[in-house]
């Protein structure tokens, strides 16, 4: 008996060791905090024993708060706060240096009084939270913090996201679960979850969030939705973050009991600056309005025959006494008879300079709408006299939702780096803009995301906001350390994943330039075939313009000639294959420098798309030991939903464009696995958020 007591015990004991007290499901994100290994702990040890705040506000407490935990964590002892300095001390500090401006930081390795110390400075407390973080960031990625001499400084001033949340919970176009704010228990309950949020958003620099979806109710205005909305401000501004909210255009008649929006009508101005005043009592760092309007039949100045710079400087006006701004989206198309990647530049080129100071014009990174890709949108650059914002979809709508794994940063690189060449010769789209909004990917499930590697969007976004020169590969590599930790051999597999996915999923969903092949409104899926949508721009078939000569839309000069809205040199980058079709009708036999023909190649673009996957399935499972067993398995069954999927748009484009080209597939190219029709009827009445 008593030995029997003791093998139970044992089994018990040996179970408590081998089973972490928490499966990992991703909470925590790439703030994770493990202890680093004992050899590597070492380099660390006569560094960061204690951490020494000699200021008191709010925004550098939480970076001391943050440090402590942090670095607690890695170094797996107790970091304490002291108030004098000793030898190893992590002192953060405010300074006047005009060089770090309002938002960098320096760390440096200095003696103090003796002492060897880590000092972070900034010229404010924000500066010195991103100083702590970046700190954190070396440690977790195990880089050294012996002789620091680093500097930075944020290119951007607004860095900011866009929660498409509803009032009801739920969230458009989100993939990762219910909307983060409960209404119903804000303001009096703080849900903790708001404050990680915070932490998370604050670690890659978003200073700015926008709480609600840009196609809103006026009822976010009202004052008791208000009254919410301080609660979170005030639970985000230790970290940093100013609360936004999507106004909408006609809120004066909605909660206002006017008759009309006009812009340029007294009472509907005078609505609009008490409803700012009002705003402000409540949140007295307020960020400002963002605004959809005349957009996808959303209200706008447009409905009484005013225009965007009237709506838009409408606002500012309001808005400007207490210092918020106007985000105004250039999200536009309404034109049946013009293409539509056109029409946007079309409305607000002209506009460029009769926009008030405190307005910034939000453009999405390309002309159309998200697509796996786009070139970049012509209105940068085009409007020298304007602030402008880029706005990239960090939900990945129509990249797979959160399923398929697809790493923005190489897209978002892509855009950010390309070349306008103007205003200046040199221009490229980051020297356009002054900010970057994301729409983000953050909803209640336990992983934030909805999926492990969409984290990474939310990171690579926050990290090019930052510093958008920085290398999508660098960033990527950064944020596996930190969530998958510093495991060479895991860090050589994943990045290679991360940097081939998403053009694995362009090969496999839309290649060569094509754009918006996605089954109508859930965009869930390939339906190429509809042609059936009330307006001509909501169909496939617009984008593709396949029949059995050829495929591809021509902006050119014989087309659209949207080629003309770019200057002719930047033009000039899109002169290979990825663009294609974006620009140009062909021939189905015209041939290409691969040596196929356009036929050829867009089969065999389509198979690609779906070996990478295959590919990325197979690297994946040589980690199974190697990262912890939750994570590994769900990225596992994602990957293989993933390459279903991608055999699943292949199949159907396939069917549907060979019924056009009535081309024979190239030998050994498999057929695909249903005709055509069973494509076409497939039917997802229950695909999400939309
Ligand atoms: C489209 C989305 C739609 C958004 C719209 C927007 O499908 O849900 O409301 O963008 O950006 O891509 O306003």
């Amino acid at each position: 008996m008593r030995h029997f007591n003791c093998v139970i015990l044992a089994a018990l004991l040996w179970l408590a060791l081998a089973t972490p007290a928490q499966a990992e499901d991703g909470y925590r994100l790439w703030l994770r905090y493990d202890p680093l290994p004992a050899h590597v702990r070492q380099r660390y040890s006569p560094d960061a024993t204690e951490i020494v705040l000699k200021t008191n506000g709010a925004i550098a407490q939480s970076a001391a708060g943050e440090l402590q935990r942090g670095l607690s964590g890695l170094l797996a002892k107790q970091v304490p706060n002291h108030t004098v300095v000793r030898n190893g001390a992590v002192v953060i500090r405010l300074t006047k240096d005009t060089a770090l401006g309002a938002e960098g930081f320096s760390i440096r390795s200095v003696r103090t009084a003796g002492h060897r110390t880590t000092v972070i400075e900034a010229n404010n407390e924000r500066g010195l939270l991103y100083g702590a973080f970046a700190l954190l960031r070396r440690v977790q990625t195990q880089r050294s913090i012996d002789r620091l001499d680093v500097r930075e400084r944020p290119k951007l001033a607004l860095r900011m996201l866009d929660h498409w949340d509803n009032l009801n919970g739920s969230v458009e176009r989100g993939y990762a679960g219910r909307s983060l704010w409960d209404w119903r228990t804000l303001p009096e309950w703080k849900d903790p979850r708001y404050t990680d949020y915070a932490r998370a958003d604050a670690s890659i620099g978003i200073n700015s969030v926008v709480i609600n979806n840009v196609n809103t109710q006026a009822d976010i205005l009202t004052e008791p939705y208000l009254k919410k909305v301080a609660a979170l401000a005030d639970i985000l501004r230790p970290w940093g973050i100013r609360v936004f909210l999507s106004a909408r255009f006609s809120a004066p008649m909605d909660i206002g009991g006017l008759k009309t929006a006009d812009p340029l009508d007294p009472a509907v101005r005078g609505w609009w600056k008490a409803k700012a005043d009002e705003v402000y009592t409540e949140v007295h760092d307020f960020g400002g309005f963002l605004v959809k309007a005349n957009s996808e039949g959303e209200p706008g100045p447009q409905d009484y025959h005013r225009t965007h710079v009237d709506g838009a400087n409408m606002l500012a006006d309001a808005l400007r006494p207490h210092g918020g701004i106007v985000l105004w989206r250039a999200f536009v198309y309404t034109s049946a008879n013009e293409d539509r990647a056109k029409q946007a530049y079309d409305e607000f080129a002209p506009l460029d300079g009769k926009f008030a100071e405190n307005v910034v014009v939000q453009i999405k990174n390309g002309p159309i709408d998200f697509q796996p890709r786009e070139p970049f949108h012509p209105l940068f650059g085009a409007m020298p006299h304007t602030r402008l914002a880029l706005e990239a979809q960090i939900t990945k709508e129509y990249l797979g939702f959160n399923t398929h794994l697809a790493y923005l940063g190489t897209m978002w690189e892509e855009v950010l780096k390309a070349r306008t060449f103007r205003p200046q010769q040199s221009s490229r789209v980051t020297d356009t803009i002054s900010a970057m909004a994301g729409v983000a990917n953050i909803g209640s499930s336990r992983s934030w995301s909805g999926s492990q590697f969409d984290q990474a969007n939310w990171y690579a976004f926050g990290r090019l906001a930052w510093e958008p020169d920085a290398s999508a590969k660098s960033i990527a590599e950064e944020w596996i350390r930190m969530a998958w930790g510093n495991d060479p051999r895991v860090v050589r597999t994943i990045v290679p994943m991360m940097m081939r996915s998403r053009q694995a999923v362009v090969d496999y969903m839309t290649p060569l330039g094509l754009a918006h092949l996605m089954g109508t409104d859930h965009h869930y899926g390939p339906a190429p075939w509809v042609s059936d949508l009330q307006r001509p721009e909501w169909n496939p078939v617009y984008y593709h313009r396949a029949d059995t000569n050829g495929i591809g839309f021509d902006r050119t000069a014989t087309g659209s000639n949207a080629m003309a809205q770019y200057e002719p040199k930047a033009a000039q980058q899109f002169s290979g294959d990825d663009y294609l079709l974006w620009f140009h009708h062909v021939q189905w036999d015209q041939r290409l420098d691969t040596g196929r023909t356009v036929w050829d190649e867009l089969v065999w673009r389509y198979d690609h798309g779906v070996d990478e996957v295959h590919e990325m399935r197979r690297d994946w499972a040589k980690l199974r030991g190697s990262v912890d067993r939750q994570r590994f398995d769900e990225v596992a069954a994602f990957l293989a939903i993933q390459e279903r999927e991608a055999k699943w748009w292949r199949d159907a484009c396939i069917a549907y464009f060979q019924s056009l080209s009535h081309r024979p597939l190239a030998r050994g190219v498999a057929p695909p696995e249903h005709p055509l029709s069973y494509y076409e009827a497939l039917r997802f009445p229950y695909a999400p958020a939309h």
